[in-house]
């Protein structure tokens, strides 16, 4: 289904006078300290960000799943959603694939139909953490680090299989995030392992036409509860590093142990040139895979300041990360919790677009706590939503996204149009 452009144009007008006061506050405010409004909300109208195909239906944990209804089936149907985000909130222009779960029988069709979306296939992940019905070998002692080559070739001839679909579809990248690991102290010989999924990803990474990125993810557990192959970036980057010049990195913020530094790792890796994606979330306690900004805000927002300043900093070659969003949703309505996390993004954005670069410069060389923490909260607790609302409005979506979903009763209509009771793809 598409969006009625009317109602959309009607609620928005509504809001407009509301809107427009916000908006000429701000201006006043931000004006004053010589910030030039406009390129904020042009620059905020380019950003846009990935929505995974697995993340349209509802989530499941290990002890149930409660769909909510009207959940896309098919692949055409998660398209049209990423549409719907796409429609409402102006920034959802791309979505990532993860094959198997959703294998475009048709390319040409998908391909057409995304694109009528104004929908760009973002990076193609594989998965080699599941096994599946016609599959032969097993991976669940591994796939890329199997001590049985057998497997580890099955499993590069899956990713070189993704490579073909993405590459049909116009995907310029590949994510490997990889389950293997141990759960048992002594399993597994760390060497071994490590040194047989670089050979594996060397294989996948010479399959990858050459104008591809590969992005290695990382994670400290689960499904394995001892031992990750990939564990932390430190080890992501050393196989990027190996692999080679269009290998990279990917940071996924519900991969870390409890208080990571993430905005930390980030700074590094873009210095080094090798942060080549990102998934957001947010979390507690460990991949919780809940609405990004839901819980630590303020982490995000320390995170955006490092990603703004790799992305303006002259003397790094880090090429522009891919963003994606990567949550699960149990409880929420999976659209409501998609619009959610796109507003916490780009709020972060936004936020960390207002710091004074150059003062924060100073008062660190001056070695002055204070007055850079001064500086960063100001720009934290800057009310940046009429410039968010201002470049959807500009840009053709909602000036309120989650109230034009409900008021044009989206949700009602998609199960009236799917049913209640379909059951996704995905985790
Ligand atoms: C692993 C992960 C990875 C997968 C996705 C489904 O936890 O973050 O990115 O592809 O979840
Ligand atoms: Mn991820
Ligand atoms: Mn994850």
């Amino acid at each position: 289904m598409r969006m009625d452009k009317q109602g959309i144009n009607e609620m928005n007008d509504q809001a407009l006078p509301d809107h427009r006061e916000g908006l000429d506050h701000l201006n006043s405010v931000l004006g004053k300290k010589g910030i030039d409004v406009n390129a904020l909300v042009g620059k905020l109208k380019e950003f846009q960000v990935a929505v995974p195909s697995w993340a349209l239906g509802t989530g499941g944990t290990r002890f149930g799943r409660f769909p909510g209804g009207g959940e896309p089936g098919t692949l055409e149907d998660k398209i049209a959603d990423v549409g719907l985000l796409h429609q409402l909130s102006q920034s959802a222009g791309a979505i990532s694939l993860h094959i198997p779960w959703d294998i475009p029988k048709d390319v040409k069709a998908i391909k057409e139909l995304a694109a009528s979306h104004g929908l760009i296939f973002d990076a193609v992940n594989s998965n080699t953490f599941q096994d599946q019905p016609d599959q032969e070998l097993s991976y669940k002692f591994g796939s890329l680090c199997h001590a049985d080559r057998a497997v580890r070739k099955q499993a590069v001839d899956h990713n070189l299989e993704v490579i073909r679909y993405g590459d049909a579809l116009g995907s310029k990248s590949l994510t490997v995030w990889l389950a293997d690991g141990s759960s048992f102290p002594g399993q597994l010989n760390f060497k071994k392992a490590f040194r047989r999924t670089l050979e594996s990803l060397q294989e996948i990474y010479a399959g990858m036409p050459s104008d591809w990125k590969m992005f290695v993810e990382y994670k400290p557990y689960e499904p394995n509860f001892y031992s990750t192959v990939i564990q932390d970036w430190g080890t992501s980057h050393m196989l990027a590093d190996k692999l080679g010049d269009r290998a990279y990195s990917l940071v996924d913020l519900g991969h870390h142990l409890p208080n990571t530094n993430i905005e930390q790792i980030v700074a590094t890796l873009m210095m080094e040139g090798k942060l080549g994606g990102f998934h957001f979330n947010d979390s507690k306690y460990g991949d919780d895979d809940v609405t990004v900004g839901s819980l630590k805000p303020y982490q995000l927002f320390l995170i955006f300041n490092e990603l703004v300043d790799g992305m303006e900093d002259p003397t790094s070659d880090n090429p522009y990360p891919a963003w994606m969003i990567d949550a699960s949703h149990n409880l929420k309505d999976p659209l409501e919790d998609l619009l959610q996390s796109l507003e916490a993004i780009k709020l972060a954005y936004a936020q960390a677009l207002l710091v004074d670069r150059v003062a924060l410069e100073e008062a660190r060389e001056n070695n002055d706590p204070s007055l850079a923490q001064e500086i960063l909260q100001a720009a934290y607790r800057t009310d940046v939503r009429p410039l968010l609302a201002e470049a959807r409005l500009q840009a053709g979506g909602a000036l309120d996204p989650i109230g034009t979903y409900r008021r044009l009763n989206v949700r009602k209509e998609l199960i009236a149009q799917r049913g209640e009771k379909v059951i996704s793809t995905g985790l």
